[in-house]
C-alpha cells in the first residue's frame, strides 16, 4: 500500500492497547500498515470542541471528532439506531421516523467528509465501518475527492420490499454506489444488495463481481468477519470462571451471552428453554439457562420495553418451574470481563445463539473457541445469524419456534460424545482459518486490487 489507511468507525477507543474483538483488530491492522483512525470521542458533548483533534499517535495516530447533543440525538439516537437498525434488522414496525433525525444523520456525515477531504492524500485508502456512515463516500465524491473508499456493514443488508419504509430510499443506493467495495458478511446479504440495484436499475451483478451504474462500478463483497480465534481460546484454557459457577453435578449449563438487543431474540429464546423445561421428562437431563446481557442503547424507547418483556417471561418461566435448589434461568443483566466470559464459555454444555436477525454474531465463534476439543459443548445457532453460512455443524434452528428450539436443546445436551467432537473439529477449522486477520486481509486485499477502476 503506498498511501495510508484511514480507517473510520463510530467510536474511537481511548487506551493504548485496546480490547474486545472488533477494535483489535482494526489496531492491528493499522498498526502493521501505519495510517489514521477516526472516530467520534463518545456520548455528546456540552461544549464540543470543532473539528478533528488528535487523541494518540504511534504507529498509527488516532483523531476524535465531538458530537453537540443535537447531533448525539438525531445522529446517533435517531436515525442510525431508531430508524436504519431496526429497518435493516427486519423490524420496520419498531422504525421510529422523526422530524430532524435524517436532517441530522446527513449533517453529521458532511461534516466528517469535509473535515476527511482536508486530511487526504492522494493515495491514501479509506475503510468505513457501519451503518452510522453509509452517505459519507457520497458526500465525499461530491467534494471531489476520487480516492479508494471500502465500507463494511456489520448488521444485515435489507430485503429491498423494506427498503421503501426509509424515507431516504431514493437516496440509498447512492449511497453504497458511492462506494468502491461495499463489504457485507454474507453471500445471503450480497444477493439482497444485487436484487436491489437490479429491480431498482434493471443492471445486474456482473460475472466479475461488480455492479455498474450511474457512472460508477463498486463491488458488493461477501467478506465474514471473523475473532482471535487462537487468543481466545488462550484466554478460555486460562479462565478459571467456569469453576465459580455454583450448580448440582446433575445439572447442565446453557449459555447465552448477548448485548440486550432486539435483534437477539432473547424472549423468544427464553420461551424455548422454557418449553424445555415444561416438557422435560424425568431421564432428560436438568438444564440451567445463564443469560448474559449487557445493557445498550437504554436511551432508544424499543430497548426499554423489550428489557420489561424479558423480565416478564424469565420470571414467569422462574416462577412456575422453579425449584427450592434449582433455577431455571439465571439472567444478569451487566457487563461480564472478558477472560470470564471466555471461562463460563468453556464451561457451557450448550449455547444458544439465537438471533431474530444478525450480521454475523460473534458469540458463536467465540463459543467453538473456547470448547476442550476433546470434550467439547454443543453450539445452537439461529438459521437468521450470519454465522450460520459458515457453521453449518453447529445445530441450526428457527428461532421463532419453541419447540423446535426445545428439541435442539435435548439433542445437544444428549449428544453423543463422537458426534460433539466431529461437529466442533469442523466448525473449529472454520472458526481458526476464517480469523480476523483473513477479514481485515480479504477487504483491504479487494479493495486494492487492480482492475477496482474508479469510474465505468
Ligand atoms: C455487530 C453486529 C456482528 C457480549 N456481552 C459481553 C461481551 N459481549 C461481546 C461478545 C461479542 C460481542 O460483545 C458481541 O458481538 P456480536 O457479533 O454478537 O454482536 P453486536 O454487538 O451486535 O455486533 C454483529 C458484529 O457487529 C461484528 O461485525 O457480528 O452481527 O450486530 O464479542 O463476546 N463482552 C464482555 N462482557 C459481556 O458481558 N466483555
Amino acid at each position: 500500500m503506498t498511501g495510508r489507511l484511514i480507517m473510520v468507525s463510530n467510536r474511537i477507543p481511548t487506551e493504548a492497547e485496546p480490547s474486545g474483538g472488533l477494535v483489535v483488530a482494526l489496531h492491528d491492522c493499522l498498526t502493521a500498515n501505519g495510517g489514521i483512525w477516526i472516530g467520534s470521542s463518545g456520548d455528546a458533548k456540552a461544549n464540543p470542541k470543532d473539528g478533528l483533534y488528535q487523541i494518540a499517535s504511534g504507529a498509527y495516530d488516532r483523531y476524535a471528532f465531538d458530537l453537540s447533543e443535537a447531533e448525539f440525538h438525531n445522529y446517533y439516537l435517531g436515525y442510525a439506531n431508531s430508524v436504519l437498525w431496526p429497518l435493516f434488522h427486519r423490524r420496520a414496525d419498531l422504525m421510529d421516523v422523526q422530524p430532524g433525525y435524517a436532517e441530522g444523520y446527513l449533517e453529521v456525515n458532511l461534516r466528517l467528509a469535509k473535515m476527511l477531504a482536508e486530511f487526504l492524500r492522494p493515495e491514501d485508502v479509506l475503510w468505513i465501518h457501519d451503518y452510522h456512515f453509509l452517505p459519507l463516500a457520497k458526500c465525499l465524491r461530491e467534494l471531489g475527492v476520487e480516492n479508494r473508499i471500502g465500507f463494511f456493514l456489520h448488521i444485515p443488508f435489507p430485503v429491498a420490499s423494506d427498503v421503501p419504509a426509509l424515507p431516504e430510499a431514493d437516496d440509498f443506493t447512492g449511497w453504497i454506489a458511492s462506494y468502491d467495495v461495499f463489504g457485507l458478511q454474507t453471500q445471503a446479504d450480497v444477493k439482497r444488495c444485487a436484487i436491489l440495484f437490479e429491480q431498482r436499475f434493471g443492471v445486474p451483478l456482473g460475472s466479475d463481481g461488480m455492479i455498474a451504474v450511474q457512472g460508477r462500478r463498486f463491488m458488493p463483497l461477501a467478506c465474514p468477519i471473523g475473532i482471535d480465534a487462537t487468543g481466545f481460546r488462550a484466554a478460555a484454557e486460562a479462565s478459571e470462571a467456569g469453576a465459580r459457577i455454583s450448580m448440582a453435578p446433575d445439572q447442565k449449563l446453557v449459555l447465552g451471552v448477548d448485548r440486550l438487543d432486539y435483534s437477539k431474540g432473547l424472549v423468544q429464546r427464553f420461551e424455548g428453554f422454557g418449553t424445555y423445561v415444561q416438557d422435560r421428562r424425568e431421564v432428560d437431563p436438568k438444564a440451567t439457562l445463564l443469560q448474559i446481557a449487557p445493557p445498550s442503547r437504554e436511551n432508544v424507547e424499543a430497548y426499554q420495553d423489550m428489557r420489561e418483556a424479558l423480565d416478564l417471561t424469565a420470571g414467569s418461566i422462574n416462577g412456575e418451574y422453579g425449584e427450592i435448589d434449582w433455577t431455571p434461568i439465571r439472567y444478569i443483566r451487566r457487563q461480564v470481563p472478558r477472560d470470564d466470559l471466555a471461562g463460563l464459555y468453556r464451561r457451557a454444555a450448550v449455547s444458544l445463539v439465537t438471533p431474530l436477525a444478525d450480521g454475523m454474531n460473534l458469540v458463536a465463534k467465540e463459543f467453538v473457541a473456547a470448547q476442550d476439543p476433546e470434550d467439547p459443548g454443543v453450539l445452537i445457532l439461529s438459521h437468521f445469524a450470519g454465522a450460520a453460512e459458515q457453521m453449518g455443524e453447529a445445530l441450526i434452528v428457527n428461532p421463532y419456534d419453541a419447540r423446535e428450539m426445545a428439541q435442539a436443546l435435548l439433542r445437544a445436551l444428549t449428544m453423543p460424545l463422537d458426534e460433539r467432537k466431529a461437529r466442533h473439529a469442523k466448525l473449529w477449522e472454520n472458526v481458526r482459518t476464517e480469523d480476523i486477520v483473513w477479514w481485515t486481509d480479504r477487504f483491504l486485499a479487494s479493495l486494492m486490487s487492480e482492475g477496482m477502476a474508479k469510474v465505468a
